[in-house]
């Protein structure tokens, strides 16, 4: 890739950037909801702090055209959009054609082209790199904190978390950009990279738990039975109790070796082998056994805060907010928990399930969050309640209205061949029950009465019955 381009690219946004900040300007942030955008945004909100500028920011899943018109109204002189927007840029430019726009992003840009003079795309793919592996959101971010002033270097830690977040080395190493932001970290004598296991856990799970719910790769034999796991390790001399980082470096070398046995014992594929040992980023500011210490515990982290809608929470964190980190550590505790009493509850009353020919619709009252509904129906799916083949709707009290009840329905890619469509379906019985349904074929919601939970449960299966006999009848016509 062309670096040079791309850093003169970098310090004209920093220059944009800088010249608000003396014009006294609020900088508008808006950053990605996953652990990229979140150390991006972060970046990004640091280093205007440090210049005593004063920063807005906000975390969010996607751009759309109203989130960017909602921008648009609060009439910022600036807007720095940050692992994301190079999937938006005509929206952008339509409705922000007044103010200054600062896009810091490594997404291939898709849709149209920056026309006005005081807008501007920092982009990576556009000098040469591959979005996928050379450099992530926070790169770009960290880049143009860089330029903004040399004392931000020491926030180049946080780029390599997000680099992780995306999986830039999924195959086991750091390319392109990556690896100047690593030597400079080195430098700065902020992280050490060490060639080691690759499993999710080092800092925090047993070496037990590390190899059960190991997933890329998988450990043929030893994935997805914590026994196994815990045999292998037993029978190899080691305490499947203890941690990854609890371990000493010879009897990491004879985990890795054993391991590497494992796979080649079991024909693994040569890319599984390749990416089990490999480059694992530890950062020095925090201790051993800390998730923080890890860059993918770290970036893990942050994505969950992402998902439980609390990107803020995660941004603090990056920040070094000690009791952002707690409250995070509490919500995926207590988000875990939910789940597992979803799971049991599922479990303990699917025979007051409603079965019918084409649906499944299960009714839990109060017992499963109104949030938990699509992940209790795939649960119920994937523990095997419910015939993979027919839908199936988790229907739990409104939490915001004790008159309503929201629903989930779920299903699988076989039962889609059948013909079913989730979406169309609930759209199609919403208004009759006087509620508000749609989504995908494969996962759809509906919002409706309480007390018409029996009506839905058959004029759903009415309406998926009906279309499985237009696919059949469509087919019998060709
Ligand atoms: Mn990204």
């Amino acid at each position: 890739m062309d670096k040079n381009a791309f850093l003169e690219k970098v310090r004209e946004g920093a220059e944009l950037i800088k010249m608000h900040i003396e014009l006294g300007h609020t900088i508008r942030i808006i950053s990605h909801r996953d652990a990229d955008g979140i150390t991006a945004g972060a970046i990004l909100a640091k280093a205007i702090a440090r210049e005593g500028a004063q920063f807005h920011l906000s975390i969010v899943k996607q751009l759309s055209e109203d989130i960017i018109e909602g921008l648009a109204q609060e009439r910022q002189k600036i807007y720095v959009f940050s692992d994301l927007g190079s999937g938006s840029i005509n929206l952008i430019e339509e409705h922000l054609e007044g103010a200054t726009v600062v896009i810091a992003d490594h997404h291939p840009p898709e849709d149209g082209e920056i026309t006005n003079d005081s807008h501007i795309l920092i982009n990576p793919t556009l000098h040469g790199a591959n979005s996928v592996r050379d450099l992530s959101g926070s790169g770009v971010a960290y880049y143009v904190a860089e330029a903004m002033n040399k004392k931000n270097r020491d926030l180049s830690y946080l780029a390599l978390v997000g680099a992780v977040g995306d999986m830039q080395e999924v195959d086991g190493t750091f390319h392109g950009m990556n690896v100047d932001i690593i030597e400079e970290a080195k430098k700065m004598d902020l992280i050490d990279v060490r060639k080691e296991l690759r499993l999710f856990g080092r800092e925090t799970r047993t070496l037990a738990q590390m190899l059960a719910y190991a997933s890329n790769p998988e450990i043929p034999g030893i994935t997805g039975d914590i026994r196994n796991a815990i045999e292998f390790l037993r029978s190899k001399g080691f305490d499947p109790d203890m941690k990854y980082w609890q371990l000493r470096e010879e009897e990491k070398k004879k985990l890795h070796d054993a391991l590497v046995i494992q796979l080649i014992k079991n024909e693994a594929p040569k890319e599984d082998i390749d990416k089990l040992i490999g480059d694992v980023v530890l950062i020095k500011l925090y201790p051993e056994g800390d998730p923080r210490h890890e860059a993918r515990e770290f970036a893990t982290l942050l994505n969950a805060t992402g998902r439980l809608n609390a990107g803020a929470l995660g941004v603090a964190i990056c920040m070094g907010d000690e009791g952002a980190f707690k409250e995070a550590q509490r919500l995926v505790d207590e988000y875990k928990k939910e789940q597992i009493d979803a799971r049991k509850y599922l479990i303990q009353n699917w025979s007051s399930v409603m079965e019918k020919e084409h649906v499944y619709v299960f009714y839990a009252g109060k017992s499963i969050k109104d949030t938990m509904v699509g992940i209790a129906a795939n649960m119920a799916i994937n523990s095997q309640l419910a015939n993979p083949e027919k839908p199936v709707i988790i229907v739990a009290d409104s939490e915001e209205d004790d008159s309503l009840v929201k629903a989930s329905a779920r299903t699988t890619e076989r039962a889609l061949k059948k013909g079913y469509d989730l979406g169309e379906a609930l759209r199609e019985v919403a208004p009759i029950l006087g509620g508000e349904g749609g989504g995908h074929a494969i996962a759809a919601g509906i919002r409706f009465p309480k007390s018409r939970i029996k009506e839905f449960a058959e004029l759903i299966n009415r309406a998926l019955e009906k279309q499985i006999k237009s696919k059949n009848e469509q087919e019998a016509s060709e």
